[in-house]
């Protein structure tokens, strides 16, 4: 047996359990002992579980020249990017930049990707989390891809037919968008998205307290296909993470700090924070009335639906869980919202069919939707589902992930000896979230589970002091968990989404028509340029627009003849038809680089600000003159 089989036994937790002591301290020893008991019942000999492992591994094995079952999106964190991985093989296929600037495709460059930015293009950062597809009749429909940005307050779609950013849009009114998930039925109508963080309104530096009354966040609506705020809903307290359910009535959102507390100590200090819940069709009607008012400049219609106001407001209720709680999932049946305890070994569902009595007012106590507090293990976080009734969750601290059935765990809340805990898996290590094959749809089919650990440490080569994250592929088709991947990945993929292929339909080459560059073609049309055939220069005062086609292995214009301290923007048609064949420009000492794939309209804009003769080329590989395709500027003293 290899090391590395070794690793992947459930016999291994001895020399594994060592290294979490040392890793994480004394808190650890709870949890390594939490562990080791946990594995009583689900030992198996060392030459079972290897020959388990090694057909588990076939499975993955997709040969060369061969297609993967799954697209995987993969949030690329706090390096802002989105990634498109192929599952089962975990290979990576493309990545998509949002929050970013990419040099590859130009994202942050050019002018289209600039104006989709907006305003937010002077950012060249971002911290992507949550990753998610829209639906209809919850089930993925393919059409876009939502993702948050922590670091900017922001919110990106993604177009799946291109695998681009098409829109991005600036929450107004809040600090950090951190949970995001979508309206699942009757279809993605809505993005719904958490403010993390409590500021105070107006932020004019005028008020610093946060238990002032002026002082809380939203819960922010935003029209899925406009890509426009809807409306923001003022809660107590702060939001983590959220999730919408199967009527697509309600809506869900964690709360860590119901203390609006400051600092780590006033953030723990309540026993339980709470779990907010939304009647998004109460909330709609709210707004349609008028109930609302405006902040500031912005006139997105912002309704209340703090605690004092509730009860005349009917759109949010409050259920109280322990204690900071984090993820927030919807099983796949759509019966519970579950709320990951974090600092308790718990996770509370909240069964989804009271709702309605709790909005009615006909339950006595908040806590009467609880259908089970389900206790799991040290540090539970995210939650996900195979669609036969069992979940996964994963546990920060213990380093495992906790295959449980939810009817059983009912059944023991009520009293009954039923053991709910189907099997306790090492994962390697500190899982955040946890991801089932279309564990977000009524679709969930069980196959492949990914746990994205957020230490790699010992599985690769050491890369110096920072370390890769460690994406941890699961195989869950049969009775028992089998961990038959490491992926090493870079920062910080917090979040991941799986769809079956057939689901994900990509266009080979561009539309002409594609409303990704209209605006630049609009620019054209203007300057009457008939951009699939037209090579020329336009001189507008200082600034010079040189509009030309690429056909590999030539660009439209090989020369062209400027001043110094103009404004030149480059503007590139590619005329081939071949698929793969995308050409690029890179106008050498001037910070310009774009990509133009066949039939797509690029452009970007620079100052000739040196004069000379420089040098531009192609820098996508494109033909065996791929070299020779270049061209020059000549930049005349001003
Ligand atoms: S959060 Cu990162 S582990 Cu932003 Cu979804 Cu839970
Ligand atoms: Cu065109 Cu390389
Ligand atoms: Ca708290």
């Amino acid at each position: 047996m290899s090391e590395k089989d070794s690793k992947n036994t459930p016999q291994a937790p001895e020399k594994l359990g060592l290294s979490r002591r040392g890793f994480l301290g004394a808190s650890a020893v709870t949890g390594a002992a939490v562990a080791a008991t946990a594995f009583g019942g689900a030992v198996m000999s060392r030459e079972s579980w290897a020959a388990a492992v090694k057909n588990a591994q076939q499975n993955i094995h997709v040969a060369p020249g061969e297609l993967d079952d799954y697209y995987g999106f993969w949030s690329g964190g706090h390096q802002g990017e989105v990634r498109v991985m192929g599952v089962p093989s975990m290979r990576e296929l493309m990545r998509i930049p949002v929050f970013n600037v990419d040099s590859a495709t130009g994202w942050g460059l050019t002018n289209e990707s600039r104006a989709i930015m907006g305003e937010s293009a002077k950012f060249l950062n971002g911290d992507c989390h949550h990753p998610h597809i829209s639906m209809t009749d919850g089930k993925y429909d393919g059409k876009y891809l939502f993702i948050n940005d922590k670091a900017n307050t922001r919110v990106a779609r993604i177009r799946l037919d291109i695998m681009k950013c098409d829109k991005m849009i600036t929450v107004p009114n809040c600090q950090a968008i951190h949970g995001l998930r979508l309206q699942k039925v009757p279809h993605t109508k809505y993005v719904f998205a958490n403010a993390e963080f409590v500021i105070p309104h107006p932020n004019d530096g005028k008020i610093f307290d946060l238990q002032d009354e002026n002082s809380y966040t939203m819960y922010n609506v935003i029209d899925a296909e406009k890509m426009e705020m809807a409306f923001q809903i003022i809660v107590d307290g702060n939001l983590d993470n959220t999730d919408a359910d199967y009527t697509g009535r309600f809506a869900a959102a964690t709360c860590y700090n119901s203390e609006k507390a400051y600092d780590l100590g006033g953030m723990m200090r309540n026993e339980r924070d709470w779990v907010v819940v939304f009647d998004i069709h109460a909330a709609e009607k709210a707004v349609k009335e008028g109930k609302f008012i405006t902040l500031g400049d912005s006139k997105v219609p912002v309704i209340d639906g703090r605690k004092k106001a509730e009860k005349d407001s009917q759109f949010t209720r409050y259920i109280p869980v322990p204690k900071n709680p984090h993820g927030l999932n919807t099983s796949s049946d759509g019966k519970y919202f579950i709320a990951n305890g974090k600092l308790s070994p718990t996770v509370s569902m909240i069964e989804i069919a009271k709702l309605p009595d709790l909005f009615a007012d006909k339950l006595k106590d908040p806590r009467d939707t609880i259908a089970a507090e389900v206790e799991l293990g040290l540090g539970p976080l995210h939650t996900t589902f195979d669609g036969r009734g069992n979940a996964y969750t994963t546990l920060f601290i213990d380093s495992q992930v906790v295959k449980w059935n939810m009817a059983d765990a009912v059944r023991a809340y009520n009293g009954e000896k039923v053991n709910y805990i189907k099997q306790k898996l090492d994962v390697h290590y500190q899982p955040g979230h946890i991801h089932a094959s279309l564990c977000e749809t009524s679709e969930a089919d069980g196959k492949w589970l990914v746990a994205l650990c957020k230490f790699g440490k010992d599985r690769f080569l050491p890369t110096g002091p920072l370390h890769p994250e460690n994406d941890q592929l699961i195989d869950i088709s049969g009775d028992e968990m089998k961990l038959v991947h490491d992926g090493p990945t870079y920062a910080e993929p917090h979040d991941c989404i799986m769809a079956r292929r057939d689901q994900i339909k990509t266009k080979k080459i561009w539309d002409r028509n594609d409303p990704f560059f209209a605006p630049t073609v609009e620019m054209a049309k203007k300057d009457g340029i008939n951009l699939d055939t037209d090579n020329k220069v336009i001189r507008d005062g200082n600034k010079v627009r040189v509009y030309m086609t690429s056909m590999a292995p030539a660009f439209g214009v090989q020369e062209f003849t400027v001043k110094q301290g103009d404004e030149v923007t480059v503007t590139i048609t590619n005329i081939d038809q071949i698929e793969d064949v995308s050409h690029g420009f890179v106008m050498v000492n001037h910070g310009a680089s774009m990509e133009i794939s066949p039939q797509q309209t690029s452009s970007i804009t620079f100052v000739a600000d040196k004069p000379g003769l420089h040098w531009y080329y192609c820098s996508w590989f494109c033909h065996a003159l791929h070299m020779e395709m270049v061209g020059r500027m000549m930049v005349e003293p001003a």
